[in-house]
């Protein structure tokens, strides 16, 4: 995992300070009950400047994530859209990974938050590949974990809380343990669920699948970029049901997240997917998905927000 590349300056709750100021008490109620929901958001260098890949689908999910939890943000969208722009000017990033978090602060624990305020910050700051240097182009190798996603109406997948990576750090650690990349976890009914940090896809017979929201998955803007342009480039796509062996029968596997981006995957559980390379099709979505970006391209205008 890339360690942290300092900036000058982290947005929080209406200041910009200076990076190593940025600091929270011991105390807050979000360190001790995983009260924050948060976003991981791409900028982009493009042929058209540097520009925010899906800004406003991420701020939206900020919000709802917020909602879920009866957070009441003390920004609005167009507020932290502003605040994001500006964040990547004064750090001078002509690409970066930014991260949103809306968090419970300081004021009283115990279980009960409403007593906190909510507190928001805002950081940008250059980030290499997530799953390592060959991962996009060599693929990864992976393992089923022996850990499953949340149960319904246990903690919300659709929510992006802090709380949910619990889980998701269990999935990743037991991964890493075990000498694999990345995990993929089950759902309560022991259907394809998504990676710790990544939504999957799965191509069987030229059909690009991928689990549906009530499989206790985030909703990925990425998950929804890729479902977008494969149907555009004539692919049918299909959300739905996965069982677990439909990973190892599978033509060609791959993750998608703003930081994993476009992943192949070349074995799960030491069973090779294909021919163990990236697959035709995962090869013809991940390309165009980076030449959109790269071009910023104007068909898909609404997608990016340009640092002017
Ligand atoms: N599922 C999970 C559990 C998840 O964390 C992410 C993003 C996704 C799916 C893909 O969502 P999207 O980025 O909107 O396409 N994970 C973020 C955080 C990763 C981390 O280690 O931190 C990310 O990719 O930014």
């Amino acid at each position: 995992m890339p360690i942290i590349e300092e900036a000058k300056y982290i947005w929080m709750s209406g200041k910009f300070v200076p990076w190593e100021k940025a600091k929270v008490h011991v105390l807050v109620h979000a360190l001790h009950y995983g009260s924050a929901v948060f976003e991981g958001i791409r900028a982009y260098k493009t042929k058209r400047g540097t520009a925010v890949f899906r800004l406003r689908e991420h701020l939206k999910r900020l919000l709802d994530s917020a909602k879920i939890y009866r957070m009441e943000s003390p920004y609005t969208l167009e507020e932290l859209s502003h605040v994001t722009m500006e964040l990547i000017k004064k750090n001078g990033l002509e690409e970066c990974y930014i991260r949103p978090l809306l968090y419970r602060g300081y004021h009283s624990l115990g279980v009960n938050p409403f007593e906190c305020p909510v507190e928001i910050s805002i950081a940008a700051w250059k980030w290499g590949k997530y799953l390592g240097a060959e991962a996009l182009e060599k693929g990864v190798d992976v393992m089923v974990s022996s850990w499953n996603r949340m149960a319904p109406n246990t903690f919300p997948a659709m929510a992006k809380a802090t709380a949910n990576y619990a889980n998701s750090q269990l999935i990743k650690m037991e991964a890493v343990i075990y000498g694999f990349a990345e995990g993929i976890a089950l759902n309560h009914v022991g259907a394809v669920s998504e990676g710790s940090g990544e939504n999957l896809f799965l191509i069987k017979d030229e059909i690009i699948y991928t689990p549906s929201l009530d499989a206790a998955v985030l909703p990925g803007i990425t998950r929804n970029t890729i479902i977008e342009i494969a149907r555009k480039m004539g692919y049918e796509v299909k959300e739905t049901h996965i069982p677990r062996e439909m990973l190892y029968i599978a033509d060609e596997l791959f993750f998608t997240g703003t930081a994993a981006e476009v992943t192949p995957i070349r074995s799960v559980d030491k069973i090779v997917i294909g021919n163990g390379k990236i697959g035709p099709i995962t090869q013809k979505l991940q390309d165009e998905f980076f030449r959109i970006i790269r071009e910023a391209d104007p068909e898909y205008e609404h997608w990016f927000t340009f640092v002017k």
